[in-house]
């Protein structure tokens, strides 16, 4: 019996202990006859059984801090350990050599030694082992500041230069590598972006929950696998712990998350006074993962079989993470002294050790065999994800230049005595010269450590990271067969969300885009009018749908289905914008083009999840993010949280999206038209955000032959005459109020308008950039016109607005010589009606005509006398607040 045990008999005195003893060797029974899982069926069932009686038990949450597989268990290492040693000694130097060389040459570019030091053995297992490659290829998240040990490992497979690794961070004049793992930069080697902490976890959980969703809709079927390395301190992201229930939920056994438990992160400890691993493994197993500890090394595993009273495990448990992070960092007679020899009974067990055997005791993740076991069992794992919890040591191998330092992460350099130190430690075959000149080293093309390396990946398929995809163009039917409605006019009154909705149905219908189609919802389907789709195409679900619904007998009943399409992803913005990128990007992750069409509360997409929209744009997405409900005064009940008055402003900085404010049912349509031929026959890397509101008005028959400027961002809606004139320009509903003004200004004053509808302030302005710098830079005689200047080529004032803040329209103000006021929606939204909020952000009609009379009495067309008695007529009182800071 163990003393763990004899403990328990003695603290229970309820129990007659020769009862509990039986208990236990019926267990030790169990395991003998039918192994460790018939014991774990057993308890299971138990387990069952006393949440039935109502035994209240609290089993801790988490697992002795020893590895959860076994040495008898771990099975025989089918690699060649001597040789992939050397390999990875080669990789930590040449990735070392990286980062000092760019230091010395560029100074101020920066890099990280210490994060690829930590996790080179976890890495190489992967790529000798399990990472696949080729057609059929893995997806595989790195850790971002180890992207020095990707390209490290790529040098020795002769897929980058040393002229290239030479320009590690250099790459404004090109060929130089990105600091992270950026495929905007870097598009046939880097899939996804992991700079950006948090985002890599959740975004893998989605590709592959995505390629369940192709499986089973029965569109495309692999056996790839999601693989993500990251950091321990990564995981205190939101994101990052965000979707992992979700990844249950969803049985996502097609996913490995291996977190790098270097016990540290940039300024120190990751938990100090606490264990990380084992509050990771709570939080893992509290969403149901399968968790695999790899915390020792095999050189720990005699001392394991001579303890038999457990006393190591008690010290693990003893010992915080900052006192982990110490022992780390010192060598091995420290360690004998302020570990081992903490406990006289721990201390025998060593007694026979040198200094420098305990120095050589390894944490789990730098040792290939328990790691390739760890890898073994969660790829044959069903039914549920699995992460890899590997303790290791942060700058492995830096010495006293990092290894376990506080100040590891910044470390940038080593100096001499650290690089030989280093040299000697991963006995590289390098003299004090090459190491003083900071050599790379790469062995010759016939030795046996390049052999092995891509006799490997032959084995695996490919190299990889590797971002190649066969272009496939899936067509588009004409907008006569779906979109007629959209340029038509009515009398009927509808929105132009109703308007995209309806596209998307009829599009849905089509044969060939029609199941390529991910309309994804945040649970908000029914606001946006879009409950027919539950019945039209499903909802997604990978176990069906288990229960009647409770509108069952309605025609648009609530459907789950296996093979369902519609992605409901919740009240998880974060979730579904992740969904959206495994859609939008299935083109080259999988060369499966598939057309993705998120539509969500505008006011929660830019501003909630802009950073994943901004790394959905590193991956060159393609697909249609729809912001919903949008503008400040168009929806006008909801208040400051919800009214959106700067998604378009933020849609503007980020360079491959193409944004649009469409007022009208054929824009919307001409638009959405122009987008899905463009990404899906044309395979253009772009991506769209159309903002649609839920205003209804009665749409005018479509303006005849303006496509193409709609798409350019705007056309001449309609003119009055007038001997003074004006030019009003308006996007989205706010147009609406330019109408309206232009017939207040004729009638009443007789100044003719140019009003005209702008569907884009954002592609006007990019159009008007590149020409201003072409221009600048030709140094022509004779400067061109910009798109905006052809359109407004009068001296008139402009007079523009939206439903945005005034740098919305400000976008295309520098380009244009006329006198130009700007009018938005600055300040904090709030409920009201759409005509008392329009007029209280002063962008409504009125407001229009006093902008306008402003601006012809600057000119001097019109007297003082009549802006002065518009205003009294108007009520409108000079000297209250402005809305922004009220
Ligand atoms: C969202 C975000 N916040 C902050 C950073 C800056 N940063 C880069 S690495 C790092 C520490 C990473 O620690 P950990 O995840 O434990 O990885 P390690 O390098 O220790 O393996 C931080 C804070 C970032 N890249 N992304």
């Amino acid at each position: 019996m163990s003393e763990n045990i004899k403990k328990i008999l003695e603290t229970k005195p309820k129990m007659d202990p020769d009862e509990i003893h039986d208990w236990i060797q019926s267990l030790d029974g169990v395991v003998q006859r039918s192994g460790k899982e018939g014991a774990k069926e057993i308890l299971e069932a138990i387990e069952q059984r006393a949440k039935e009686l109502r035994v209240l038990y609290e089993p801790l949450p988490y697992s002795p801090y020893r590895n959860t597989i076994s040495l008898e268990e771990q099975g025989i290492y089918p690699g060649n350990l001597a040789i992939e040693e050397k390999i990875t000694a080669i990789l930590r130097w040449n990735a070392l050599v990286m980062v000092m060389r760019a230091n010395e040459k560029y100074n101020e570019v920066g890099g990280h030694i210490a994060s690829y030091a930590s996790c080179a053995e976890i890495f190489e297992v992967g790529f000798n082992h399990f990472f696949k490659g080729g057609d059929n290829a893995d997806l595989v998240f790195y850790q971002p500041h180890s992207s020095t040990g990707v390209y490290a490992r790529a040098f020795l497979e002769g897929r980058l230069s040393q002229e290239q690794l030479e320009n590690y961070r250099h790459e404004a004049n090109g060929g130089g590598l990105s600091s992270y793992c950026h495929p905007y930069l870097m598009p046939d080697f880097w899939s996804f972006p992991t700079g950006s902490m948090g985002i890599g976890p959740m975004s893998s959980i989605y590709q592959a929950r995505f390629l369940k969703y192709l499986e089973n809709r029965n569109l495309l079927k692999t056996n790839k696998h999601v693989w993500g390395v990251f950091g321990d301190g990564e995981m205190d992201e939101p994101e990052s712990q965000g979707a992992l229930s979700f990844a249950v939920r969803e049985k996502l056994d097609n996913l490995t998350f291996i977190v790098n438990c270097n016990l540290q992160r940039l300024d120190g400890p990751v938990r100090g006074n606490g264990q990380i691993i084992q509050e990771l493994e709570s939080l893992f197993k509290a969403a149901g993962w399968n968790v695999i500890k790899v915390l020792w090394g095999s050189e720990w595993d005699k001392l394991f079989a001579m303890d038999k009273k457990h006393l190591l495990l008690k010290r693990f448990a003893q010992t915080v993470d900052g006192k982990y992070q110490t022992l780390g960092a010192r060598d091995g007679a420290y360690n004998l002294k302020n570990f081992f020899g903490e406990d006289p009974e721990v201390m025998k067990l060593v007694s026979t050790m040198s200094d420098q055997e305990i120095d050589s005791l390894k944490r789990g993740g730098h040792d290939f065999k328990k790691l390739y076991a760890a890898f073994n069992q969660a790829i044959n794992n069903k039914g549920k994800p699995t992460v890899i919890l590997a303790k290791t040591k942060k700058g492995y191998g830096m010495g006293q230049a990092g290894e376990s330092k506080m100040t590891a992460h910044q470390a940038k350099k080593l100096d001499l005595d650290a690089l030989k130190g280093f040299r000697n430690k991963f006995s590289l075959p390098m003299n004090d010269e090459d190491i003083e000149n900071l050599k790379f080293y790469k062995p010759d093309e016939a030795s046996e450590e390049i052999q092995y390396l891509k006799s490997r990946r032959n084995k695996l398929g490919g190299f990889i990271p590797k971002r190649s995809f066969k272009e496939v163009s899936i067509d588009i039917p004409s907008l006569e067969k779906y979109a007629k409605f959209a340029f038509e006019g009515s009398d009927r009154p509808i929105s132009t969300t109703m308007t995209i909705t309806r596209l998307l149905s009829g599009l849905l219908r089509d044969k060939t885009i029609g199941p390529r189609l991910v309309p994804i919802v945040a649970d908000e389907a029914r606001t946006f009018g879009m409950a027919n789709l539950f019945q039209q195409v499903g909802i997604y679900s990978p176990q069906g749908q288990l229960y009647e619904p409770e509108d069952a007998s309605t025609i648009l009943s609530y459907k789950e289905a296996k093979d369902g399409q519609l992605l409901e992803e919740g009240i998880n913005e974060a979730g579904a914008l992740s969904s959206w990128v495994a859609a939008a990007t299935s083109y080259s992750n999988h060369s499966f083009p598939m057309l993705p069409f998120y539509i969500f509360y505008s006011m929660f997409g830019f501003q909630r999840v802009g950073d994943l929209i901004w790394a959905a744009a590193d991956q060159m997405p393609r697909g249609f993010l729809i912001g919903a409900t949008a503008g400040r005064t168009t929806l006008s009940g909801e208040g400051l949280q919800h009214q959106d008055g700067s998604s378009q402003i933020i849609a503007s900085t980020i360079p491959n999206l193409k944004s649009y404010d469409p007022c009208f049912a054929h824009e919307v349509a001409t638009i959405f038209d122009y987008g899905a031929r463009r990404m899906m026959q044309e395979c253009k890397n772009e991506f769209y955000y159309i903002t649609v509101g839920n205003e209804k008005y009665i749409n005018p028959e479509a303006s005849k032959n303006v496509e193409q400027q709609i798409i350019k961002g705007g056309y001449l809606f309609s003119t009055t005459d007038g001997e003074i004139k004006i030019n009003l320009l308006g996007s989205g509903p706010i147009l609406r109020e330019c109408i309206e003004a232009a017939k207040i200004l004729k009638e009443e004053f007789n100044i003719g308008s140019n009003v005209y509808s702008i569907t884009s302030f954002t592609e006007l302005s990019k159009q008007a950039r590149e020409v201003e710098r072409s221009n600048r830079l030709t140094g022509r005689e004779k400067k061109e016109k910009s798109y905006i200047q052809e359109l407004i080529n009068n001296d008139a004032p402009v007079v523009a607005t939206s439903d945005y803040t005034r740098a919305y329209p400000q976008l295309i103000s520098s380009y244009l010589p006329n006198l130009f006021i700007a009018l938005g929606t600055d300040g904090f939204g709030r409920s009201d009606t759409r005509e008392n909020l329009r007029n209280f952000f002063e962008i409504d009609k009125y407001h229009l005509v006093i902008a306008t009379l402003d601006a012809l009495c600057d000119q001097g067309l019109i007297a003082k006398s009549v802006l002065q008695a518009t205003l009294k007529k108007y009520n409108i009182n000079s000297n209250s607040e402005h809305p922004w800071s009220k």
